[in-house]
């Protein structure tokens, strides 16, 4: 039987998980579709043909003809509505971050693990996309020699959200590396600086941070959420021997009046789709086969890339070097966790 969703945000991520869901996941069917504004709620569930649009997600999550939750509404309900979910033995995909603040992340974790499995598959879509796969892969096959650094650059045309802050360039966009370089990596952070220019001309400047690992490599990280020219991840990872880069997927490159030029999208969900795709498919079996996707984030996945967020907002606000202390790895999540 198809799996039945129930969509948490009918957002820029809510609209595009609506379409995934309706127009690319044999298996599922959108159900349900949820924002707070009901008029919004309602487009969004006609333009993909789900049955029903409401303003309350926790009545969604107890919905009898919902059987699994995509939650992308706000970074603040990520964690609550997931506890709902878990309560409600639902599985759910939830967007990241799981929280910004690492205290939410361990209720998730206390609330799965007292139920005995897991339920939480965190949106760090990046562990999807085949540039990424391919730098893990070449790390593991032992071609690169030891892991030295790896670098990062995360680049939006301008601040994402209305009321973004230089602190959420930390626990809102580097998520996605802190998440991304653990998993490529497999290890976990130990220390994080976090530096920003001191005059960024009056809008939310760039944040530059350096990374130590358990495993004694380095990480450096830049986000800049008013980069003005295009959506930009761009990444290495440099081993003793050797090093590989991401590179972004082009269809085409035009040539003309002496120029050679390739374009840059908007945002984000060009560059990752197919990353999304995948993503969202691995929900799916999830959700039919109880089996947690061996590539996919968990809730503590979700929670140490919080505890990295929440040390990185400390060393931009007083300077220095912050600890990254995290507690200790629960069973529950041994197998697909970092140690
Ligand atoms: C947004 O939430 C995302 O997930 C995007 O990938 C990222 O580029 C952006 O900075 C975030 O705000």
């Amino acid at each position: 039987m198809s799996v039945r969703i129930g969509l948490v945000g009918a957002g820029i991520m809510g609209a595009d998980h609506a379409r995934i869901v309706a127009e690319e996941l044999p298996g599922a069917v959108l159900q349900v579709i949820c924002d707070a504004s009901p008029d919004r709620a309602q487009a969004l569930a006609e333009a993909w043909g789900a049955a029903d649009a409401v303003t309350d997600p926790a009545a969604l999550v107890l919905r009898q003809d919902v059987d699994a939750v995509i939650v992308a509404s706000p970074d603040f309900t990520h964690a609550p509505l997931s506890m709902a979910c878990i309560a409600a033995g639902k599985p759910v995909l939830c967007e990241k971050p799981l929280s910004p603040e690492s205290n939410d992340c361990l209720r998730v974790i206390e609330a799965e693990t007292a139920s005995g499995r897991q339920w939480v598959q965190v949106g760090f879509m990046r562990r999807y996309d085949q540039s990424y796969a391919e730098m893990k892969a070449a790390l593991a096959s032992g071609v690169l020699g030891r892991a030295v650094m790896m670098h990062n650059f995360h680049r939006n045309v301008e601040n994402p959200v209305a009321g973004f802050t230089a602190d959420m360039a930390i626990t809102n966009s580097a998520p996605h590396e802190f998440d991304v370089a653990r998993h490529v990596l497999d290890t976990d952070y130990s220390t994080v600086t976090a530096f920003t220019p001191k005059d960024a001309g009056g809008k939310v400047g760039p944040v530059v941070m350096v990374l130590e690992t358990a495993g004694g490599q380095l990480v450096t990280i830049e986000i800049n959420n008013n980069a003005a020219y295009g959506y930009d991840v761009r990444g290495e990872l440099v081993g003793e021997k050797g090093a590989i880069s991401l590179n972004a997927p082009l269809h085409t490159r035009l040539d003309l009046g002496l120029q050679q030029v390739t374009t840059y999208a908007a945002d984000w969900r060009p560059r990752f789709g197919e990353a999304y795709r995948r993503q969202d498919r691995a929900f799916v079996d999830f959700v039919q086969t109880g089996r947690f996707p061996e590539d996919a984030a968990s809730a503590w996945d979700g929670y140490a890339a919080s505890v990295v967020a929440e040390a990185g907002v400390r060393s931009l606000r007083e300077g220095g070097r912050a600890p990254v202390a995290m507690i200790d790895q629960p069973a529950l999540y041994a197998s697909n966790g970092k140690a």
